[in-house]
């Protein structure tokens, strides 16, 4: 059976001390909030280390088309669907800035593809969960896209000026979804019981994926130490999921749902929503290529990968062809 690759390869933060000038003049501009931009000096590591991100970014946003494409056909009216065909083609094109972004570090997007293909590289956990019902698209929006949104909107001032750069418009896009799946969520929550029932059962079953999303907790997170220093992360995972419980849990009373965490409490002191943590193990095992639809996803996107190939191979004879008429004329 397919598995992504588990291991990390995340390393402690370089000391000052240790670093060589070049790495130390580096470290000096991020400190100084300077973009890095492509063709300016950098360690291999902060190189490998944003190929890594942006690279699992980007495939989590094609990925992440598939469970949502599953209902495109199936919205319950005209306007719905339309949003729903903009959002996934949305997706799509968040993908495309996110691979532009990559491959100005070196790596091509072939390879990328084949690191996603061969389960070298990983795409996020949420996207490895069916949505079942109607009200799933609900709370996709509200949820996956909102936990998004939380990660993203620092990234628009990470280190790497493509990326940043990305990010704004991703931003941007991400917001309308967050919304349109919130209405979903608001319309069915206030329909009739079935309905009510309905949007409850999907915000059950989206709750602790979506939490996963930020990653393992802080003490378990191998790149966020390293990644913090180089700007390239600006949160670590837990601040993250913490902001995402405070905004989320009113939202939700608002909705007349329930959170599916007895725990969940507003903490006067800390000034903060207590609430309990996913299941750890789920997460890994969902990493590992064994939740509920790793492999179907994966399938999905080779066969796509295949199909294309036609596509890919007459644009390159096209290229080819323009360039040997172009010489021809010189
Ligand atoms: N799923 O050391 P850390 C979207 C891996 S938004 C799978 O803490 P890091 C929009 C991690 O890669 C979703 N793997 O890692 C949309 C590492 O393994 P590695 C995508 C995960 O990088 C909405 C290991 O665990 N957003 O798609 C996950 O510092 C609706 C140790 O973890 C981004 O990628 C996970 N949830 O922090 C699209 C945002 N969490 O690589 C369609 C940018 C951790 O060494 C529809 N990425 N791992 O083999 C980030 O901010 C970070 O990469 C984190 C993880 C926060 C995801």
């Amino acid at each position: 059976m397919y598995a992504q690759m588990v291991k990390s390869t995340g390393k402690s933060v370089q000391a000052l001390d240790d670093m060589s000038p070049e790495e130390r003049a580096f470290q000096e501009r991020i400190d100084r909030g300077e973009k890095i931009e492509p063709k300016d000096w950098m360690p291999d590591a902060y190189r490998k280390n944003l190929i890594r991100q942006i690279g699992q970014h980007a495939h989590s946003e094609i990925v992440g088309q598939l469970p949502e494409g599953n209902w495109i056909t199936r919205a319950p009216t005209l306007e719905r669907k339309a949003n729903l065909l903009a959002k996934v083609q949305d997706e799509a094109g968040h993908g495309l800035y996110l691979y532009c972004a990559a491959e100005t570090l070196g790596v091509s997007r072939d390879e990328l593809f084949e690191m996603l293909h061969s389960g070298k590289m990983k795409y996020s956990s949420i996207f490895n969960y069916p949505t079942l019902t109607w009200a799933d698209m609900g709370a996709v929006g509200w949820l996956v896209d909102g936990a998004a949104i939380m990660n993203q909107v620092p990234l628009q001032r990470t280190s790497y000026g493509p990326y940043a750069r990305a990010m704004v418009r991703i931003c941007k896009e991400e917001s309308f979804h967050q919304r349109q799946g919130y209405h979903i969520m608001m319309t069915m929550a206030n329909g009739t019981p079935e309905q009510k029932r309905m949007a409850q059962d999907a915000l059950n079953r989206f709750w602790y994926p979506a939490l996963m999303m930020f990653g393992p907790s802080d003490k378990d997170s191998v790149h966020s130490a390293q990644s913090m220093a180089w700007k390239i992360k600006m949160n670590t995972n837990d601040e993250l999921r913490q902001k995402f419980v405070d905004e989320t849990a009113p939202q939700a009373e608002f909705l007349g749902l329930s959170i599916p965490d007895e725990n969940l409490k507003w903490n006067e002191e800390r000034g903060n929503y207590d609430f309990s943590e996913p299941d750890w193990d789920e997460f890994y095992n969902v990493v590992s290529g064994n939740g509920p639809c790793n492999v179907e996803r994966l399938e999905a996107r080779k066969k796509a990968w295949s199909d294309g190939a036609w596509v890919r191979e007459g644009m390159m004879a096209h290229a080819e062809k323009k360039a040997m008429r172009k010489q021809a004329a010189e």
